[in-house]
C-alpha cells in the first residue's frame, strides 16, 4: 500500500471515526484518487479487521467501531464517486436479507450502480421477503439486488427469491445476489439471474441484465 494511504487504513482498523474523516479529506486535498483510497485503504483495512475477528484479536464492537470509521470515510467519498448521470439505467429494489445486518458491502454497490445512472431504491439491512413484495407492488423496479454477507443468511437469499416468485412478480424482474459467501453455482442454485464479487462487477452484470 502506498505510504501516504497507511493513515486512512490504521484509523479505520482502530476504530477512530475522527482520524478516518480527516485523513480522507486530507488526502483529497492533496489530489488523491477516491477510488484508490476505497480499494487500496478502506476496505483492506475492513479485510484486516475480519482477520483480527477471526483470530480472536477483536470482538464484535471492535468491528462495530471499525464499520462506522469506513461509514463515515465512505461519506466523505461517494459524492466524489457518484456522477448522476441523467437518465436513469433502470431502477433498482436493494436490500440486506433479512437476518444480515452488514451493509458496507451493500452501501458501496448503491454507491457504483448510481454512479452508473440507475436509480437506486434502498431497503436497508434485515428486510424480510415480505418488505420486497410489499415495495414491488407499489413501487415496481427492474432489478431487485439482495446481499448476504454471512454464510449463515445465505438461506435468506433462497427464501426471498421463492417469496418473489410465490408472489407472481418473478417474470416481471432481474433478480441478483451478491456477498462475500455467494458463489455462482448457489446463484443459479437458488434462481438468480447472476451474481457479481464486487461493486463494479455488480455495475457490469445489472447493465448487461437491462440491455
Ligand atoms: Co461481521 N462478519 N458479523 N460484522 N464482519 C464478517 C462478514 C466475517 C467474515 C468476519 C470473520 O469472521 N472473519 C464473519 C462471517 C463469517 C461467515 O460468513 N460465516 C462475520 C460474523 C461472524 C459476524 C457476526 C455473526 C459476529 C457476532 O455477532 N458474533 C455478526 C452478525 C450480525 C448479523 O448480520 N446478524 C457480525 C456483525 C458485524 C458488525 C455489526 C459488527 C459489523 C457490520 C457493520 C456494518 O456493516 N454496518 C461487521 C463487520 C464490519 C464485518 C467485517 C469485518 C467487514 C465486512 C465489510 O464491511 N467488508 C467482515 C470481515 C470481512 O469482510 N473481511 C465480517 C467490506 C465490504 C466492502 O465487503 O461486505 O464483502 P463485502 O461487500 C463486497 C462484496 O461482497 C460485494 O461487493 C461489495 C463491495 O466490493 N457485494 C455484492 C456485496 N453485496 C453485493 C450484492 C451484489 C453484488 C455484489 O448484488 C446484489
Amino acid at each position: 500500500m502506498e505510504q501516504l494511504l497507511k493513515p486512512i487504513y490504521q484509523a479505520v482498523i482502530d476504530g477512530d471515526l475522527d482520524a478516518a474523516k480527516e485523513r480522507v479529506l486530507e488526502r483529497i486535498s492533496k489530489g488523491a484518487d477516491p477510488e484508490v483510497i476505497l480499494h487500496e485503504a478502506l476496505i483492506p483495512a475492513m479485510d484486516e479487521v475480519g482477520s483480527r475477528y477471526e483470530s480472536g484479536e477483536y470482538f464484535v464492537p471492535e468491528m462495530l467501531i471499525a464499520a462506522r470509521a469506513m461509514q463515515a470515510a465512505m461519506g466523505i467519498l461517494k459524492p466524489l464517486l457518484v456522477e448522476k448521470k441523467v437518465k436513469p439505467m433502470g431502477k433498482v429494489l436493494f436490500g440486506t436479507v433479512k437476518g444480515d445486518i452488514h451493509d458496507i458491502g451493500k452501501n458501496l454497490v448503491v454507491m457504483m450502480m448510481e454512479g452508473a445512472g440507475f436509480e437506486i431504491k434502498d431497503m436497508g439491512v434485515d428486510v424480510p421477503p415480505e418488505a420486497f413484495i410489499a415495495s414491488l407492488r407499489t413501487d415496481p423496479v427492474d432489478i431487485v439486488a439482495l446481499s448476504a454477507l454471512i454464510t449463515t443468511t445465505l438461506p435468506a437469499l433462497k427464501t426471498t427469491i421463492d417469496a418473489l416468485c410465490e408472489a407472481g412478480l418473478r417474470e416481471q424482474i432481474k433478480i441478483i445476489v451478491g456477498g462475500a459467501p455467494v458463489t455462482a453455482e448457489f446463484a443459479k442454485e437458488i434462481g438468480a439471474d447472476g451474481t457479481a464479487i464486487d461493486a463494479g462487477q455488480a455495475v457490469k452484470l445489472a447493465k448487461s441484465l437491462i440491455a
